[in-house]
């Protein structure tokens, strides 16, 4: 846990620093797996599977019949949680949906776009530490809203060759019934490659490890689109006097447990809060199961005071966080300043939690200052827009003698023919 105190501001650049991966050792691994998926198909990912995941498996997907029993093995209390998560998340990316609008920009000339679902789709989830189920919800709900007509998913199988119950319970809510049994770069090789069983996809979507990170980086080398580029979880989370330091703490925790590379920044511009919050850190951390993947991120955290929210909001949108929350009194006076920023919670009943599992919003978001340039994942995400127009006799007579002009001074005359040779 580092603790600051009105760091210079030359200083910054140094503090919103992210942890860096050894690429080079990675990408050669990757390229091995590629190439033997592309090689032998089925084969090789039952091979990995034994080798990576200590798996035996005969069949790569998942039987009707698995996906159905996977809610013997899961609660009621669960179903009607994921159930309500699930309306919430469907709710707030239907909202996202947005009428054709036909422009006519000049008299007689009409453009407009519509969209167009991504045909073929992979959804990724991990398994290891954490099966985040809730990913699922994230990824299906917009892509079966969007009418992506392919969508399949791909999670390692555990050492019994069975996929965890509350991802094959919700991928079944959300209507998904191609779900296989690999994991890692393997998953992501063979939606990129297809195989015998895994049909080939147009864009892959999920998180995981760096192995993940790296294979979705060659995916797209064979010209598969993926949601974005990827790092490690992180929160900043701004407080002034009228914060309440349980509830911070809380908040840093909640980041930190998702693994040791989990970054968490705390800015306070009131002392006893910034005090407060640390000593209510240490209290809770001790609680909490996955206290050794927390303490290890905290390790790397940072604790700073800061004059004023203004200035913590500068340092944020430098620093560019996954997710920002401003627990601070008066937040709708400070919307406009945030500049980057994936996803931000505000005041202080608003826990990052909420957006992680059931408020609607995607928990799919840009990282590593992706954020000054990315948004999460929504409905967008599962579309392209295609452009249309329609001239008019009468509009290309309107717009005819611009084009013809520029494309003579651009000395593409076959350009300027095609409206000329209308117009004669
Ligand atoms: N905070 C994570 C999402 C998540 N949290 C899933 C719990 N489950 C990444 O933004
Ligand atoms: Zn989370």
């Amino acid at each position: 846990m580092n603790i600051y105190k009105n760091p210079e501001k030359e200083t910054w650049s140094e503090l919103t620093k992210r942890p860096t991966f050894k690429k080079q050792e990675i990408s050669e691994i990757i390229e091995e797996i590629f190439s033997e998926v592309e090689k032998n198909g089925d084969l090789a990912l039952i091979k990995y599977a034994e080798k990576f995941d200590s798996a035996k498996i005969k069949d790569l997907q998942v039987t009707a019949t698995e996906i159905d029993e996977a809610a013997d093995f899961i609660s009621e209390d669960l179903k009607l949680a994921i159930q309500n998560a699930k309306n919430n998340i469907k709710k707030f990316h239907a909202s996202q949906e947005n009428e054709i609008q036909k422009i006519e920009t000049t008299k007689g000339v009409v453009c407009w776009r519509e969209n167009r679902a991504i045909e073929k789709v992979g959804i990724y989830i991990p398994g290891g530490t954490a099966p985040l189920f809730s990913t699922v919800l994230m990824l299906a709900i917009p892509a079966q809203l969007a009418g992506c007509k392919e969508i399949i998913l791909c999670t390692p199988p555990d050492n019994n060759g069975n996929i965890n119950p509350a991802i094959l319970f919700t991928a079944k809510l959300c209507g998904i019934s191609k779900i296989f049994k690999i994991g890692g770069a393997q998953a992501i090789a063979a939606m990129t490659l297809g195989t015998e069983s895994v049909p080939e996809v147009y864009k892959i979507f999920g998180p995981g490890n760096q192995f993940v990170v790296a294979a979705k980086d060659c995916a797209q080398k064979f010209g598969v689109a993926i949601d974005m580029p990827a790092g490690p979880s992180e929160v900043l989370v701004i407080a002034d006097k009228n914060a309440v330091p349980e509830f911070c703490a809380a908040d840093l925790l909640s980041q930190a447990e998702h693994g040791s590379d989990s970054q968490v920044i705390f800015i306070s511009t009131d002392f006893k809060v910034l005090n407060e919050t640390i000593d209510e850190v240490k209290k809770q951390i001790k609680e909490l199961p996955r206290n050794e993947f927390a303490q290890k991120s905290l390790d790397n955290s940072h604790f700073i005071l800061l004059n004023s929210v203004d200035d913590a909001l500068e340092f944020s949108n430098f620093y560019a966080p996954e997710h920002l929350i401003l627990a601070i009194e008066n937040f709708e006076n400070y919307i406009d300043k945030i500049q980057n920023a994936g996803s931000v919670f505000l005041g202080n009943y608003s826990c990052e939690s909420a957006g992680d599992y059931a408020s609607g919003t995607n928990h799919t978001l840009p990282t590593n200052a992706f954020a000054k340039n990315y948004s999460g994942v929504s409905l967008d995400s599962f579309v392209k827009k295609i452009t249309f127009q329609n001239l008019s006799k009468e509009g290309l007579q309107n717009l005819g003698k611009t084009i013809e002009i520029m494309a003579e001074a651009e000395g593409l005359l076959a350009h300027k023919n095609a409206v000329s040779i209308r117009l004669k």
